[in-house]
């Protein structure tokens, strides 16, 4: 049996990749809700109801976990999901807790969605560490749209994204949070415009082992030298050349109609 990995578009790819090296021999099937990209955006029913879609097309693949690989998704509709299904669901949760205790400064920079920022999950989450350190948090409107224009490295992600920084770089963070899955794939952008100085903090690592544990306490491993196949589908169109260059080869993409 498989698990299911989603996000509302690429960047859950970036958690993808940290489950697929931790647990090579599990077989993975992730999916990029395209057609509803970005969930930032979107009302928390809307998101709700894809998440929930979503996971009845994991349940009827015969899935044994489901990843929400996206913190949007996961910081309003989790709980539903939880309520719903009867296999583990992993959500996602900005590092906050290891950023803090890195933090020389006691400055610590977020970045998220608008989506994650205004949800009372991370509001919860930020209050935890407000007496440790100096919480920025920056949304990021727009970022995530770069992203899945494929433009990593170019002018008009560099320019927003030196927008985005600025600030935190003025007020001395010396540890930076990246609270969207998105993020990962534009870190050499990051630490180019903030220097080396400052650490840049992700959860994929995290996620992974979360699900290993998980997978322990209920036996299900897959066994070591099991296939380990990836399964890629998307509800939107035009998505498997920038699939496959952010998995870093080529993939073949189901386009799911739900
Ligand atoms: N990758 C999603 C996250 O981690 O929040 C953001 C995607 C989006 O739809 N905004």
């Amino acid at each position: 049996r498989a698990v299911g990995v989603f996000d509302s578009g690429v960047g859950g790819l970036s958690v993808l990749s940290h489950i697929h090296q931790m647990l090579p021999s599990e077989d993975l099937i992730y999916v990029a809700d395209s057609a509803y990209m970005p969930y930032g955006c979107k009302s928390s029913e809307v998101v709700t109801e894809r998440c929930l879609k979503i996971a009845g097309f994991f349940s009827g693949q015969g899935a044994k976990a489901i990843v929400v690989a996206c913190n949007t998704a996961t910081a309003v509709a989790v709980q539903a999901l939880r309520e719903r299904c009867d296999i583990p669901v992993i959500g996602m949760e900005p590092p906050v807790k290891p950023a803090v205790s890195h933090s020389r400064t006691r400055t610590v920079g977020i970045l998220a969605t608008n989506g994650t920022v205004s949800s009372d999950r991370f509001n919860t989450l930020k209050s935890r560490f407000a007496a440790d350190a100096r919480l920025l948090v920056q949304p990021c409107p727009g970022l995530v749209e770069r992203i899945e224009s494929g433009d990593l490295t170019g002018d008009e992600t560099r320019q927003m994204l030196s927008r985005y920084l600025k600030p935190l770089i003025e007020q001395g963070v010396d540890t930076l949070v990246l609270g969207c899955t998105h993020y990962p794939f534009i870190i050499p952008l990051i630490k180019q415009i903030t220097g080396e100085g400052v650490k840049v903090i992700d959860t994929g690592d995290a996620i992974a082992r979360e699900l290993k544990r998980q997978l322990q306490l209920r036996e299900a491993l897959a066994d070591v030298g099991e296939s380990g196949r990836i399964a890629f589908w998307s509800s939107g169109k035009a998505t498997a050349a920038l699939i496959s260059r952010l998995w870093g080869e080529k993939v073949d993409v189901g386009y799911l109609d739900i």
